[in-house]
């Protein structure tokens, strides 16, 4: 049974987060998502995100190839929610590629490429646009 734990906002769901966490749960037998808090997008980014934290979890958590899912709630605690959550593999875009090498040494940690052409920044702008 391997447990596989990723991360992020999931801001207006698009396909690119629906084909990383598919990717995501292939690598694995039960995935994880920590869900970035409106907080931590803010502190992140400057701006809250569109859908706050609570719908951005329950989208995620219905998806049928996600199991369980939590708040993110500070960046700093990535190694004790990898220990907490009893993560086998670290899941995460490859927009983030090295910067979490250090947990090699609890766990198997992947990047996985990400699609290309769409993005939360992108669609805002394009509404903006229109
Ligand atoms: N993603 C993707 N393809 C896209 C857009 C996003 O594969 N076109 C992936 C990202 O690489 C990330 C996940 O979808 O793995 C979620 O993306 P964001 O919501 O932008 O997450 P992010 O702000 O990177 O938050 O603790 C880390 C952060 O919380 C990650």
């Amino acid at each position: 049974m391997k447990r596989v734990l990723t991360f992020g906002t999931f801001d207006l769901f698009h396909v690119g987060h629906l084909k990383i966490l598919k990717r995501a749960r292939a690598l694995g037998d039960y995935l994880i998502v920590g869900v970035s808090t409106d907080a931590l997008n803010y502190s992140k980014k400057q701006r809250n995100p569109i859908y706050n934290q609570e719908h951005r979890k329950e989208i995620i958590q219905e998806l049928k190839f996600v199991d369980e899912t939590f708040f993110e709630e500070s960046l700093a605690l990535k190694r004790q929610y990898i220990i907490d959550y009893k993560a086998d593999i670290l899941v995460m875009g490859d927009d983030w590629k090295g910067r979490f090498d250090e947990f090699k040494d609890i766990c198997e940690v992947v990047y996985l490429s990400r699609t290309a052409s769409i993005s939360t920044t992108e669609i805002i702008e394009i509404v903006r646009e229109t």
